[in-house]
C-alpha cells in the first residue's frame, strides 16, 4: 500500500509515438498522479485541409479510454458516413478517418487556423476528453518525417498507410527539424522528472523525431531522472509496424540490442523481453542496467503490470 503511494507521488515523463507507446503510457497513467507524455508530431499530416496528429490522438484516445481496441488508433465503435460521402465526391479515402475522429481534426484545425499553438489545442482536447495526464506535442512547429525508399520519397503517412510500409527504407529526413523549438514544458518535463520512460515506440520515426528537437537530447542526457527505455523489438521482430525492417535497411542489428545501441547515454535501464534474455549481457556492456520481463502488452492488465515493473526498476536498479 505504501509502495503504491510512493509510486503515485512520483513525477514521470514518457516519450512516445504510436500504438505500442500509448499502451505503456496508459499503464503509467493508472499508477502515477504526475504524468507528462511528450509525443511525436513528425507523423502529422494534412488531409482534406484538416490538421491530423495521429500519434497525439492515439495517446489521447487511449488515455481517455476511447481508442479502438483492435487497431489501437482511432475511436472505438466508429462510423464512416463522412468518409463514404468523401468517396462519393471523388476524394481518395486511403486514410481511414471515422466520424468521431473527424470531429477532433475539425476542432484542432479551426483552433490552429485561429492561431492557437498545437500544445494549447492539445491540452484543450485532452481535457475535454477527461485525460488526466499532461499531453505535450514535441514541438508547436511543423516537422515532417520524409521517408526515402527505392520507389521514391514519401511523406510518412503516404509511406506508412498509403503504401502499407512495404518499401525498403533507405533514409529518413525530418523536414523542418532545424527550426523546431520544443513545445512549452517539454525540456522542464525531462529535467524535473523523477523518472523518464522511453516507450516501446519506433526508435527512428517515433522516438527519433522527439530526440531531434532542439535541446531534447541534451536535456535527456543531462537529467538527474532515472531513464528507462523499453524495447519495441521482441525476438528480432517489431510487435507492430516497420521498426525491424528499418533497423535492417538502415544498417543496424535487427534486435533489441540494435535499439539499445541507439539509446546509449540516454537511458540507465533497458527493458528486454524474456525472449531476448540472451542479449542482457551485451546490453549491460553498453553501460545500461537490464530488466528482463514480458514486454508484450496483449491485455489491458499487461499495460499496468509492465508500467509497474518499469517504475519499480527505476528504484531497484539504482
Ligand atoms: N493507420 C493505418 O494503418 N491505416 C489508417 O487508415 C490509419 C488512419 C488513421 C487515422 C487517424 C489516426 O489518428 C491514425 C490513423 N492511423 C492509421 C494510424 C497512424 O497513421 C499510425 O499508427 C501512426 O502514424 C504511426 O505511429
Amino acid at each position: 500500500m505504501l509502495g503504491d503511494v510512493v509510486i503515485r507521488r512520483r513525477s514521470v515523463t514518457a516519450l512516445a509515438g504510436g500504438v505500442g507507446g500509448a499502451k505503456l503510457v496508459q499503464g503509467l497513467d493508472a499508477l502515477v498522479d504526475d504524468l507528462t507524455v511528450v509525443v511525436n508530431t513528425a507523423d502529422d499530416a494534412e488531409i482534406y485541409g484538416l490538421s491530423i496528429s495521429p500519434d497525439l490522438d492515439t495517446v489521447m484516445y487511449t488515455l481517455a479510454g476511447i481508442a479502438d481496441p483492435v487497431a489501437g488508433w482511432g475511436v472505438v465503435d466508429e462510423t464512416y458516413t463522412t468518409l463514404e460521402a468523401m468517396a462519393a465526391l471523388g476524394e481518395r479515402t486511403w486514410f481511414t478517418l471515422g466520424d468521431r475522429d473527424l470531429a477532433t481534426h475539425v476542432v484542432r484545425s479551426a483552433r490552429r487556423r485561429a492561431g492557437v499553438p498545437l500544445s494549447h489545442v492539445t491540452a484543450g482536447l485532452a481535457s475535454a476528453l477527461g485525460v488526466r495526464a499532461r499531453l505535450l506535442p514535441m514541438t508547436d512547429d511543423r516537422v515532417a518525417t520524409m521517408v526515402d525508399t527505392a520507389s521514391g520519397r514519401f511523406d510518412f503517412q503516404e509511406y506508412f498507410v498509403g503504401r502499407r510500409h512495404r518499401d525498403e527504407v533507405v533514409g529518413i529526413e525530418l523536414d523542418g527539424i532545424e527550426d523546431a523549438a520544443p513545445a512549452p514544458g517539454v525540456l522542464a518535463a525531462l529535467t524535473e522528472a523523477d523518472v523518464v520512460v522511453l516507450a516501446p515506440s519506433n526508435p527512428f520515426v517515433s522516438i527519433g523525431p522527439v530526440l531531434a528537437v532542439a535541446g531534447v537530447r541534451q536535456a535527456l542526457a543531462g537529467t538527474s531522472a532515472r531513464r528507462i527505455g523499453v524495447s519495441p523489438i521482441v525476438g528480432g521482430q517489431a510487435l507492430k509496424g516497420p521498426a525491424a525492417q528499418m533497423l535492417a535497411s538502415l544498417g543496424h542489428e535487427v534486435s533489441a540490442l540494435g535499439v539499445a545501441r541507439l539509446y546509449v547515454g540516454l537511458v540507465d535501464v533497458f527493458v528486454l523481453d524474456g525472449a531476448d534474455r540472451a542479449l542482457a549481457g551485451a546490453v549491460e556492456d553498453l553501460g545500461m542496467q537490464v530488466l528482463v520481463t514480458s514486454t508484450v502488452m496483449r491485455e489491458v492488465e499487461d499495460r499496468r503490470r509492465l508500467a509497474a515493473e518499469v517504475l519499480a526498476a527505476a528504484d531497484t536498479t539504482r
